[in-house]
């Protein structure tokens, strides 16, 4: 069985300097007290890796997850932001809801990340039990919120370096 990875570890060698980067986060109101932990993980994250929370991290609410891609293109249309992280918790219920949604927001992100080449970070839960999401969302797991503000800084980074001209042969 694979080991579980504790959301909220990483390497501090491979996070690049993020003072400066300006974060959009989208966070979703359905299962809100598990993405209101999801969003405060995130924010601290961003703001202790030098990230000013006032000037350069901008939140916006939506309804449930379905709704985070469509947010996160408004954003990356309308303001400037290096990433958008998109926050929402899935629970498995009795019908098909979750699959569809679930995918449709993978889907969402992906693509509008590769079709606007800004990253899009897929901050979304999605598990069996409103426990397992507690678990990871400041829980035993550690917080995905963590997870996503680190990963939105090592590709903000990452997609400076290769536009970068040195990289050009
Ligand atoms: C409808 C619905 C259901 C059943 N479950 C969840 C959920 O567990 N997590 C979540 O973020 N949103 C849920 N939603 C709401 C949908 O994401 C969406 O907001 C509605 O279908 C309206 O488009």
């Amino acid at each position: 069985m694979a080991k579980k990875k504790n959301l909220s570890a990483y390497d501090k060698e491979k996070v690049p300097e993020a003072s400066g980067m300006r974060i959009g986060i989208v966070v979703s109101d359905w299962n809100s007290d598990t993405t209101g932990a999801l969003l405060e993980g995130a924010v601290h994250t961003l703001q202790s890796q030098g990230i000013n929370a006032e000037n350069d991290i901008i939140i916006e609410r939506v309804p449930g997850s379905f709704e985070l891609p469509q947010a996160a293109a408004l954003m990356i249309q309308s303001c400037p932001v290096d990433a958008v992280i998109c926050l929402g918790c899935l629970i498995q219920g009795e019908t098909r809801h979750f699959e569809f949604i679930a995918q449709a927001v993978a889907k969402g992100c992906m693509d509008l990340s590769i079709n606007t080449l800004t990253p899009v970070i897929f901050g979304v839960l999605t598990t069996d039990t409103h426990k397992q999401a507690q678990d990871r969302a400041g829980g035993k797991h550690g917080n995905k919120g963590d997870e996503a503000a680190i990963t939105a800084i090592r590709m903000i980074a990452a997609k400076k370096r290769l536009k970068s001209d040195e990289n050009i042969k």
